[in-house]
């Protein structure tokens, strides 16, 4: 086992039963002229994490890591959209909708896709989810447990929405989950910052968070 130091207290895990989940990092939530920009939000703050996330990639292919990759998307009939996400959010553009890259969060559509800097490479798990969480209507579950994982590592965005709910969704289903922290980030700093902290309350009630450098330092020193 190698042990990272995270909070609340060290993380162990063995790479060979662990994946690293990279949350929808999508252009339509990243990149300026996306869907999140339409809607008012500092994109930017979003961009700022990509060079991170790609460097958390490297290091996970050099250490044999198995990676998923999701993307929030759903069919262009939208009969996979729950209603919640159908009927809320901004008016002015709504899933569906025709937005500055497509069709908004519709599979195929360009600002559907993962960013190139970030992007799977061959053989990595590249799964479409229609829900916030990555294990709702998706074989996410059949995937991990096939492949005898049992440890979860976490990055993307957006940290309070799609990268919590799994991280939740997965603590229930006995994964140990690890969430970098500066490989994560969200629209509003403070939801951000209050998300780190309830993972990690009470002992670890959903995990554990770390920043990259910490995993980077406890996987390095083991090879
Ligand atoms: C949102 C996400 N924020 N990927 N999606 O609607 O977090």
């Amino acid at each position: 086992m190698i042990e990272v130091a995270a909070a609340p207290f060290p993380y162990p895990f063995d790479p060979a039963t662990t994946a690293l989940i990279v949350i929808d990092m999508q252009r339509d939530f990243v990149e300026p002229g996306g869907f999140g920009a339409a809607l008012g939000n500092d994109v930017e703050r979003l961009t700022a994490i990509v060079p991170t996330v790609a460097a958390l990639l490297a290091l996970a292919r050099r250490h044999g890591l198995t990676i998923v990759h999701t993307r929030e998307s759903h069919d262009a009939s939208l009969a996979d959209c729950p209603p919640a996400k159908l009927t809320r959010g901004a008016p002015s553009l709504r899933i569906g909708d025709v937005g500055p890259m497509g069709r908004i969060l519709v599979r195929g559509e360009p600002g559907n896709a993962i960013l190139d800097a970030v992007a799977p490479l061959d053989g990595e798990i590249v799964l479409d989810k229609p829900g916030k969480g990555a294990f709702y209507a998706t074989a996410l579950g059949d995937i991990l447990r096939l492949k005898g994982i049992t440890h979860l590592i976490f990055a993307g965005v957006t940290t309070e929405v799609c990268v919590q709910t799994t991280m939740r969704e997965a603590n229930d289903r006995g994964y140990d989950c690890l969430l970098i922290e500066d490989a994560t980030e969200s629209y509003f700093p403070a939801f951000k910052a209050a998300t780190l902290d309830m993972i990690r309350a009470q002992g670890g009630i959903v995990g554990w968070t770390a920043p990259l450098a910490a995993l980077a330092a406890a996987l390095e020193t083991s090879a």
